[in-house]
């Protein structure tokens, strides 16, 4: 496996590339344009840019995450198609620079959610947390009225510009139910996939985090059998898989190994966490050690060692720890704990051969 650590660029992120490298093993950043709105096309000059950034410090920029797909793309509207064409031209962008793993998500309307930035853990450190009864059965507009109040709380997909169209994106998303998202999601593999494919770049797609519907919005990239059939939609070496066990493992049904085993060829990229599930279906990101929290972190790192896995890793999600003030989720501190945790499962695993 080839460890890899998530770099929101010079401009939006505290950490210093000098301090991830730095980080026992880790080989490249995982890094994006995060200035561009979805579904814009990446210029040449913006990807040297960050090229030129990330070069002088021995990390690759092979992983890309993500490259968002514009909202009428997953609507299956008419204007669909300027987009897809930006789509493909940003992977022929990229391949110049020589990317090799797109790692992108299909959810309506919102990426990950979460209703807690900075939820307090027993140990005194704060974490990304989930509360069911907030958000299931609920309209938007509770959290949409804290995004909009606490500078603090801030989700990818709810940014307070995005706010103001909020209610008539949800509005056309009453017409598209789990099948139209299916057939919308063909739509744009058929398209996006020779191309990738000719350029010999994975395109990766990400499980919905939560792995279910949410606020009423279909959500489909979400347990074994659904991933199976992404990857029926279109039938190449190109169209893959980013296991993630945070997302798919806030659902106790998802068996996180099986998955590992069963896809194993069409997995390029996985995201590594622990999460603690509660009774009433909370959830909370913990540290990754396996006895923290509920995923089975020997059992999926086993489960990648017995099948060979050579494709991208990341830790994901860490705790805010020892003072530090970051992106929520995102600090350095407790990832580079992750990332050693990860590394001590798979030497112990290597010996053992
Ligand atoms: C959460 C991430 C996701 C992921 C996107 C991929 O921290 O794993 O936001 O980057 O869903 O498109």
């Amino acid at each position: 496996m080839e460890m890899v650590f998530r770099w929101f660029g010079e401009e939006n992120d505290h950490i210093p590339l000098a301090h991830i490298q730095q980080i026992p093993g880790v080989k490249g950043v995982v890094w994006s344009l995060h200035n561009k709105v979805a579904g814009e096309k990446w210029s040449t000059d913006d990807i040297k840019e960050l090229q030129q950034q990330v070069d002088p410090y021995n990390l690759h920029i092979e992983v890309v995450e993500s490259v968002n797909i514009h909202e009428d793309i997953k609507l299956g509207l008419p204007t669909r198609d300027k987009y897809i064409e930006n789509y493909i031209e940003t992977i022929q962008e990229l391949s110049k620079v020589g990317v090799k793993v797109i790692c992108y998500n299909f959810m309506p309307v919102f990426d990950w959610i979460r209703t807690d930035l900075f939820k307090e853990l027993p140990d005194g450190s704060t974490a990304l947390f989930y509360e069911k009864q907030l958000i299931e059965g609920n309209d938007p507009s509770e959290l949409v009225e804290r995004v909009m109040k606490d500078e603090n709380f801030t989700l990818p997909g709810w940014e307070p510009e995005r706010m103001e169209q909020l209610s008539e994106i949800l509005e056309a998303y009453k017409k598209v139910d789990e099948e139209m998202l299916w057939d919308n999601l063909k739509y744009f593999l058929e398209a996006v996939i020779p191309v990738a494919e000719k350029y010999n770049i994975k395109l990766a797609i990400h499980p919905d985090d939560p792995p279910w519907p949410v606020f009423g919005l279909p959500r489909i990239v979400i347990n074994a059998e659904n991933l199976g059939r992404v990857l029926e939609l279109v039938d190449s070496p190109s169209n893959g898989l980013t296991f993630c066990s945070g997302s798919l493992g806030a659902n106790p049904a998802n068996d996180l190994p099986a998955i590992i085993r069963r896809y194993a060829d069409k997995i390029h990229f996985a995201h590594v966490r622990n999460l603690k599930r509660f009774d009433n279906g909370d959830f909370i990101e913990t540290s990754h050690k396996m006895s923290d929290g509920s995923v089975d972190m020997f059992g999926i790192m086993k489960a990648f060692h017995e099948v060979g896995y050579t494709g991208y890793i990341r830790p994901d999600h860490g705790r805010h720890i020892w003072d530090e003030v970051c992106r929520p989720g995102y600090g350095l501190y407790d990832r580079a704990l992750g990332i050693m945790y990860l590394w001590g499962i798979w030497d112990s695993l290597e010996q053992t051969k």
